[in-house]
């Protein structure tokens, strides 16, 4: 004879964690020549001129400016690498992260 068999069935819903986000801050100085903050932010966040020169400007009159939001390791790496930027020419040029609300 055959016999049924009653199976239970649990469905799991699986919730994935989007990764918090990383502000990278460009913070103003009174050093470092203008048009080398929009080198640096060219070639470093690969902004457009008109952009680098909005965010330069910005940090300029503000004292600070947002310039992109990454992944943590992607914020702190591409900060770093900017800094690092402004220290090899001799500048006291400063690119710091904090996290998203
Ligand atoms: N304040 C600098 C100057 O007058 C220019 C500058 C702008 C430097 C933004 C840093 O994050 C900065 N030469």
């Amino acid at each position: 004879m055959t016999q049924a068999t009653t199976r239970k069935r649990v469905k799991t819903r699986t919730e994935t964690e989007r990764p918090k986000l990383h502000k990278v801050i460009l913070v103003n100085d009174d050093f470092t020549p203008r048009e080398f903050v929009v080198q640096v932010l060219k070639a470093e966040f690969r902004t457009t001129e008109e952009e680098a020169y909005r965010i330069m400007i910005t940090a300029h009159q503000r004292g600070v400016c947002m310039v992109a939001v990454f992944t943590r390791d992607i914020a702190e790496t591409k900060a770093t690498r900017a800094t690092d930027a402004g220290k090899a020419a001799g500048y006291p040029l400063l690119f710091t992260t904090e996290p998203e609300e």
